[in-house]
């Protein structure tokens, strides 16, 4: 079959990025990464407890792809166990390396049904569906429907093809088979794993295929930036502002709640990671305006005859908020404390204030239409009807 000569081309691809290992353990902000060779066979993900004989039943169900019942490596065929139990799915994809150049046909036979796809290179984004199974099959019976079997495709050899297979079974026997047509002749049947590498194989570094954008927010908002990488291998994210890592941000987008005057022209980039490399993305700048407009009173009321609730347009600082000073209300009404109210709040994002009354009396004895005055400016001062005892 030619396996070893196969695998070069990967093989290469590691000593090549082995320098840039190299460079990220001196700089201090990474760990050293093996470069490990890379075993042959596919991966398999296994869904369990999904009805249906129809490879839609799988692809539509919540669990699918990203929680699996469990996940191994085929690593004799790509071929799966017979008789494994009723109303399951499965994933299996890996990057076939084609022994020969030339024209390969390809044959699958299932019970119950299942799809074949194979892409134009190792990017799974190019897969399409070249064999397919609607209704059960004899085990390894590859005649029995005309889709079982591919056009040819034509293949180099030693190049990397990414390549999948859906299954589903619904109940009684189950089993799924490979067959191919070789360019050069012969058959081969099932088709065996050392023509393939695990989906989880690092072909390269990180290929970032979305940059992150710059943004302009008002002070107080949210901003988010997002890289995207085209990797089927895990992938590592940090993002760094300033150049300096954010501690805990590893994810592929970035969110800063809420923004501050203070990181105005601040730069944000994320650095990808996987075993056989790096790569930096663009920085995108963070503009803040000034907030110019002050928070307004947007509703007062109380809760109780002893707890009154002040609700502003936007977000304001617990410096101000929470001073007591900042409070008055008409008809003699003591304030005693000025304290957050969210806990009470269905506006999120926003914060509350809840003065207290000094008693009960005082606020039933207050005038219907209530006064309020927040802090000094003439638009934050309304009115309210008290709710009484
Ligand atoms: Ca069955
Ligand atoms: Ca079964």
């Amino acid at each position: 079959m030619g396996s070893t000569s196969a695998f070069l081309p990967v093989m290469k691809h590691r000593i090549s990025h082995l320098l840039s290992v190299v460079v990220l353990v001196v700089s201090g902000w990474m760990p050293g990464l093996p470069a490990r060779a890379q075993a042959p066979g596919l991966s398999r993900e296994y869904y369990a407890n999904i009805p249906g004989n129809d490879v839609v039943a799988l692809t539509r169900a919540p669990a699918f792809p990203d929680r699996p019942t469990f996940r191994d490596i085929l690593t004799v065929a790509f071929e799966t166990p017979q008789n494994q139990g009723g109303n399951f799915g499965e994933r299996i994809r890996g990057f076939l390396s084609a022994p020969q150049t030339g024209d390969y046909v390809f044959w699958i036979a299932s019970d119950d049904h299942s799809v074949l796809f194979l892409s134009s290179n190792e990017e799974p984004a190019l897969k399409r569906e070249i064999a397919s199974v609607s209704g059960a099959t004899s085990f390894r019976g590859w005649f029995s429907q005309p889709s079982q079997q591919s056009a040819p495709v034509r293949l180099e050899a030693g190049r990397l093809y990414y390549i999948e297979a859906l299954t589903k079974e619904g109940g009684g026997s189950d089993h799924f088979s490979t067959r191919w047509a070789l360019p050069l002749g012969g058959t081969e049947e099932p088709i065996p794993a050392v023509n393939f590498l695990p989906a989880s194989t690092p072909l390269g570094p990180p290929r970032l295929t979305r940059q992150p954008a710059s943004l302009t927010v008002t002070e107080g908002g949210s901003a988010t930036f997002r890289v995207e990488a085209s990797n089927t291998d895990p992938v590592t994210f940090q993002w760094q502002r300033n150049n300096v890592p954010i501690s805990g941000a590893n994810g592929a987008t970035l969110v800063l709640p809420r923004v501050s005057v203070g990181d105005h022209g601040a730069r944000y980039r994320c650095t990808l990671i996987n075993p056989l490399g790096f790569v930096l993305s663009d920085e995108a700048v963070l503009s803040v305006l000034p907030d110019q407009t002050p928070p307004r009173l947007d509703r007062i009321f109380n809760t109780s005859v002893s707890n009154v609730v002040v609700r502003f347009t936007e977000p304001v600082g617990t410096n101000s908020a929470w001073r007591l000073a900042n409070y008055a209300m008409d008809a003699g009404v003591k304030l005693l404390t000025a304290g957050p109210g969210g806990s009470t709040s269905p506006w999120s994002g926003r914060e509350w204030v809840a003065p207290t009354t000094s008693s009960i009396s005082a606020i039933n004895s207050a005038p219907a239409t209530s006064k309020w005055k927040c802090g000094s400016n003439p638009s934050n001062s309304g009115t309210f009807s008290p709710r009484r005892d």
